[in-house]
């Protein structure tokens, strides 16, 4: 897959450690070519001698609004680096909250354009003559999207064939569809040795080698949890 973003701070998107690229698992999905992230700058597109990205607000208020032309002549450009075109996702808070139906779509796709602004927003207009996917990550207010593009990058490529050590290990997470009920719910509590630690033990039954018991008690641990914690996935406290 190819991923594309344009942002005003490229530098955060270099796939060197110690950036969130540069290690882990995006870090080995790019070095196994299975993944390639190409950051570009919207300055670059500028056409003042200041090369400023940004204007101050029609009708007047706080913060600075992103222009359209550079926006629109670095995706023209960037679009025309390969052949195959791209679904267009802007990250902004306006958007539609990113779950994990949306990553697993998403990392389906040939070839992903990102889009990150680091200010108040973007001119509406180049908005809507991109019509581009609206994707928030959450509903707390970040310094710019590229957190959030780099959050959809990591999420897109543990999902990606061959990105995982284990073959498996993505369809026991927390937010995959649990095995029993297809449900969406979180994860069971996990342990490893020693067997006792601080005076705390590990539930008896992990000890057991009874599997047919263990399974059952993770599940119940899953969906108990998630009743605890969220919920909202059991379409329950929906009020
Ligand atoms: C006063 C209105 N603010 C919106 C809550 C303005 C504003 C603040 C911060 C506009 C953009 C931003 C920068 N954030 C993003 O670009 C962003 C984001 C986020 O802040 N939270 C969750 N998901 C996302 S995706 C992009």
């Amino acid at each position: 897959m190819r991923i594309d973003v344009l942002t005003t701070f490229p530098e955060m998107f270099e796939p060197a450690p110690p950036g969130v690229l540069g290690v882990s698992i995006p870090k080995r999905a790019i070095e196994a070519g299975l993944l390639s992230v190409c950051a570009t700058d919207i300055r670059a597109f500028t056409q003042n001698k200041h090369a400023k990205t940004d204007d101050r607000p029609f009708g007047g208020g706080p913060g600075m609004v992103m222009t359209c032309q550079p926006v629109f002549d670095a995706v023209t450009h960037v679009e025309a680096l390969d052949p195959t075109p791209p679904t267009r996702i802007l990250l902004t808070p306006q958007g539609r909250l990113l779950d994990q139906p949306t990553v697993e779509d998403l990392a389906a796709r040939p070839r992903l354009l990102l889009i990150a602004g680091h200010y108040e927003g973007i001119d509406e207009r180049v908005i809507e003559r991109l019509d581009p996917m609206e994707l928030s990550v959450g509903d707390y207010v970040l310094s710019g999207g590229e957190l959030a593009a780099l959050t959809l990058i990591d999420a897109i490529t543990r999902l990606l064939p061959g990105a995982l050590g284990h073959d498996d290990s993505a369809g026991q997470d927390s937010f995959s569809p649990d095995p029993q009920t297809g449900r969406r719910i979180l994860d069971c509590p996990h342990y490893t040795r020693p067997r006792v630690w601080e005076g705390m033990e590990v539930p008896e039954v992990l000890l057991s080698g009874d599997h047919g018991a263990i399974e059952q008690w993770r599940a119940e641990q899953r969906l108990a949890r998630t009743r605890e914690r969220r919920p909202d996935l059991l379409g329950l406290d929906e009020g």
